[in-house]
């Protein structure tokens, strides 16, 4: 049941399409101080908190403070608070069982447990705001309503769940070509590179340099006929510059946001100074989106969104004050404290959160400080792309994520992690987010395998792409000046062919369960807690997780380990994927195992009774055969049905219609049901 309390002056975020009626009286479980502008309530030692989508620590997010304040901070280390998007939905789980959605477009601190061991308090920037309180027969059950309250996720087109190479430095059509050369020679399956912001003629949205790209559509088809499909990132902000069609146009409409005084307000970003659409504005919204078209018209069929917490590395009038303020040191003789302080003004200067009060939207007529309205940015950019796709392609279905979300922009396009470092943490970091996001209802999702700053090793690549295989969006990125970490820059060609093609192996699973979760609003990726609520043990299992109906993943993370410990809550059928293509499938009991995994070995858990389809892979998405499927499975007893969800990959008609029902028989047989 869903019960929805309102506060205030709420400013309409568009999150809940149809929302119910405003219950009256106080929020269950929660006391809220009007005062403080917080609700608070005490957790018994064994409470679980889970949610909040990409943050950093545990699946239990208990321990630790979180903030929804959407921020470009490459440096996911354990202890960061904040991260590029907002996801104010957690379920409380334990001695009481509650959902609750904060629909606040501002900061909100969810502190769980870091001030008080066993306090949650959530804290508001001002009282404007809905609150969703969701009780139900279990965390599962509670996750589905608030999923259907949201409305349906985001559904890419399928081959956007193949292997996807990216990287900060291919600049022109000669890198491109070589990336995908040499994926091609070594028979390492590949459907896509992205091209990061030098595709651009001076990072100008909308635009592909001359010089580097000269007869980009050429490009674009010469790609596809190889089975590979371009994605270009679009930057939220747009170079403010005369001449270009999209400032010069966005200008004469007052498409971007200004200052309090109705001036524009700039902002440097990669293109220099720069301006920022105000895609909360309806009118601007569809007018930003409908200059993906361009790209669109030349082929392109998906799109990265990039920089819109929105990310500004300073104003001219910020640098301004900051270099008066230096400048006021100079000929002074600095002790030890006047030179820290002086260092932090530069630091200051730059990415300052200061700078979000000191511009505004223009929504229905009303003038919008943006701090105030912060976390709905990158959403709203997206939403301006996905609401624009559905008029400009109908039929076809197309791929975008972004980096900022906020709840509601899972309608309209997925997200990846954001900038993570080549560290073996972040592996881990990875796996705990998949089902936080699932919970708000971010399905299409990974992050940039092989870890994007930093320097990676061949190893971590592979153990990374051995989580990877499993994640709907399954991209290796990385940062420019950091070590290259294409598969083929490694020794183990056999191992990384072994492991990316599995991924093509496992595809008909894969994709069959995101659009029935999609379909069902339910969730992916599961914390083993969820599906099997009566195992203590299981509350505890922070680097496994349920992958659809009938799976069980626990990659290996940890550097120069030959296996790992694993926990399974019921007997279940481990197979192994030997790099030289063999397989052994092993039937373990509950409880504790030491699973052995080398390098370069793919591992998974098939649940009792249960069928997982399988392809005979192929080197793209289009190669595989989705019609011609055979299964793992762990015949234990009962007869089961495996319902396989499958289509054109393309297309927007997508229903439950397309759903083929298989049957396994206790001996093991399994045959079409209909
Ligand atoms: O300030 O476009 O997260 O994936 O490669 C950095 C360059 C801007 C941040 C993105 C990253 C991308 C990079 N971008």
């Amino acid at each position: 049941m869903i019960k929805r309390y309102a506060f205030g002056n709420r400013f309409e975020t568009d999150t809940v399409p149809v929302k119910p009626e405003i219950s009256s009286g106080e929020i269950p479980f929660l006391t809220m101080d009007q005062e403080k502008l917080s609700l608070t309530m005490n957790l018994e030692s064994d409470d679980c908190v889970y949610g909040l989508g990409e943050n950093a620590r545990g699946i239990n997010k208990r321990g630790w403070i979180y903030r929804s304040c959407a921020t470009d901070d490459g440096n996911h280390q354990e202890d960061i608070v904040q991260m590029y998007s907002a996801h104010n939905f957690l379920v409380v789980n334990g001695s009481v069982r509650f959902g609750l959605f904060v629909d606040y477009p501002g900061v909100v601190t969810f502190d769980v447990g870091y001030t008080e061991l066993n306090t949650l308090s959530i804290q508001l920037s001002d009282l404007n705001a809905d609150f969703y309180f969701i009780t139900g027969e279990s965390v599962l059950d509670i996750v589905h309503q608030f999923r259907q309250l949201i409305g349906r996720s985001y559904i890419p087109p399928r081959w956007a769940m193949g292997f996807g190479q990216s990287r900060w430095g291919y600049v022109n059509e000669a890198d491109v070509r070589n990336v995908v050369k040499r994926y091609r020679e070594l028979n390492i399956p590949l459907d896509s590179v992205y091209l990061d912001i030098d595709y651009m003629d001076h990072y100008k949205d909308f635009t592909v340099d001359p010089e580097r790209f000269p007869s980009f559509s050429a490009f674009v088809e010469e790609m596809k006929t190889q089975g590979i499909h371009l994605v270009p990132i679009i930057d939220a902000a747009v170079k403010s510059e005369k001449g270009y069609s999209v400032c010069d146009e966005g200008l004469e409409k007052g498409y971007f946001c200004t200052k309090e005084d109705g001036t524009v307000f700039e902002g440097a970003v990669w293109p220099g100074l720069s301006l920022f659409p105000d895609v909360l504005n309806e009118e601007a919204r569809r007018w930003f989106g409908d200059q993906y078209k361009v790209l669109l018209d030349q082929g392109i069929e998906g799109f990265w969104n990039d920089m819109n917490e929105p990310a500004i590395f300073y104003t001219e009038d910020q640098l301004e004050s900051t270099l008066e303020q230096v400048s006021a040191y100079q000929g002074k003789k600095l002790d030890l404290e006047a030179f820290w302080a002086m260092m932090g003004l530069f630091h200051g200067a730059i990415h300052s959160p200061d700078t979000y009060s000191r511009f505004y939207h223009n929504v229905n007529g009303r003038q919008i400080c943006h701090e105030t309205v912060h976390n709905l940015y990158g959403y709203n950019m997206t939403r301006a792309a996905g609401e624009a796709f559905e008029r400009l392609s109908p039929e076809k279905r197309v791929l975008l994520f972004s980096r900022s979300s906020c709840i509601g922009m899972h309608r309209y396009g997925g997200t990846w992690m954001g900038d993570n470092c080549s560290w073996w943490s972040h592996i881990l970091l990875n796996l705990k987010m998949l089902p936080s996001l699932n919970m708000c209802g971010f399905l299409y999702t990974g992050a940039d395998i092989g870890g994007f700053g930093r320097n990676t090793t061949e190893d971590l690549v592979l153990r990374w792409l051995e989580l990877g295989i499993f994640t709907p969006l399954m991209r290796n990125h990385s940062a420019r000046l950091t070590r290259e970490q294409e598969a083929y820059q490694f020794t183990d060609t056999d191992g990384f062919r072994h492991v990316i093609s599995m991924r093509y192996v496992l595809l008909p699973y894969i994709y069959s369960e995101f659009v029935k979760a999609a379909l069902r609003d339910e969730m992916m990726y599961r914390p083993l807690a969820f599906d099997y609520p009566a195992d203590d043990r299981a509350r505890g299992v922070e680097d496994q997780l349920m992958l659809g109906d009938g799976m069980m993943i626990a990659p290996v993370y940890v550097q120069n380990a030959v296996g790992r410990m694993v926990y399974l809550p019921e007997t279940m059928k481990l197979y192994r994927f030997h790099k030289d293509g063999t397989t052994d499938e092993t039937v373990l009991e509950a409880g504790d195992h030491y699973v052995s995994a080398a390098l370069s070995e793919v591992i998974l858990f098939v649940r009792p009774n249960h069928m997982i389809p399988v392809s005979d892979g192929g080197h793209c998405e289009r190669e595989v055969d989705f019609n011609d499927i055979h299964f793992l499975s762990f015949p234990n007893g009962k007869p089961s049905v495996y319902e396989y969800y499958t289509d054109d990959g393309v297309t927007r008609n997508i229903t439950e219609d397309a759903v083929i029902r298989y049957r396994m028989e206790v001996d093991g047989s399994i045959a079409r049901m209909d």
